[in-house]
């Protein structure tokens, strides 16, 4: 049931973006997006170099009504894995994601009111985030 409750509200997409960096080369990278309906589904984005630069998913903190969708998506064209691991599993909140690669995403609903943490297990210190759900 809840599968098909987050299919209903989000989609997946892809698109292509080249870099550059060097001289002469360019290399095609694949990206998934997540589309979200604004009333019932949030992004959560990591930017490149997440690892370093804070917040390290953007928007750190969310606020959403019970029944939302959050969608991370890790967008980090450094490579870095990341992960999306909630604080206190005993929030009610799953296991988290485990290790998202580039072009990545994990979706939770939401459906109890309350506030839930989480953080990235490879970089702890700056990646943390925080979902705040009311009724
Ligand atoms: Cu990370």
């Amino acid at each position: 049931m809840a599968i098909l409750i987050i299919g209903a509200v989000a989609s997946i997409g892809y698109y292509q973006f080249e870099v550059a960096p060097f001289q002469g080369t360019s290399t095609t990278i694949t990206v998934s997006t997540v589309s979200c309906t604004p009333s019932t589904c949030v992004n959560v984005t990591m930017y490149p170099n997440a690892a370093t630069v804070a917040p390290g998913f953007s928007p750190d903190t969310i606020t959403i009504h019970a029944g939302m969708t959050v969608v991370w998506l890790n967008n980090d064209t450094s490579g870095a894995p990341h992960t999306v691991t909630p604080r206190n599993a005993t929030e009610g909140w799953e296991t988290g994601s485990g290790q998202l690669s580039l072009g990545d995403t994990y979706q939770h609903t939401f459906t109890v009111t309350g506030t839930y943490h989480y953080y990235c297990t490879i970089h702890p210190t700056v990646m943390t985030g925080t979902v705040i759900v009311t009724s």
